[in-house]
């Protein structure tokens, strides 16, 4: 797969307002009223990205998740990582 230059990595963000291109990964922020509501979200990203085969690097502190998305393969950002962002941001509008 091929890596995204930042012009075309710039572009593609402009359709996922909360993420933005940080350190050679595309990256968001999600905070939820409590750990349960997080864990949940985190539970159906989880069956989503082994559906994708493409899976994040993430943390979770109580009701915070953080997400930093890449293709190892790649050493950078490509096609797949938007997939997977677009897929997260319909899991958690579904959950709000
Ligand atoms: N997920 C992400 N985010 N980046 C990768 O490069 C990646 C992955 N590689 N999931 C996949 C799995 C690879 O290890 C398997 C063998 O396809």
């Amino acid at each position: 797969m091929k890596k995204l230059t930042e012009t075309e990595i710039e572009q593609r963000l402009l359709k996922l307002p909360e993420w933005e291109y940080y350190d050679n990964a595309i990256y968001a922020e999600f905070e939820f009223d409590n750990f349960k509501d997080c864990f949940s979200a985190m539970s159906r990203i989880a069956f989503e990205c082994e559906a994708l085969n493409h899976h994040p690097d993430w943390s979770n502190t109580f009701n915070v998740l953080k997400i930093a998305i890449s293709t190892h393969d790649a050493d950078g950002v490509t096609e797949k990582d938007f997939k997977l962002a677009h897929a997260i941001e319909d899991i958690i509008e579904e959950e709000e």
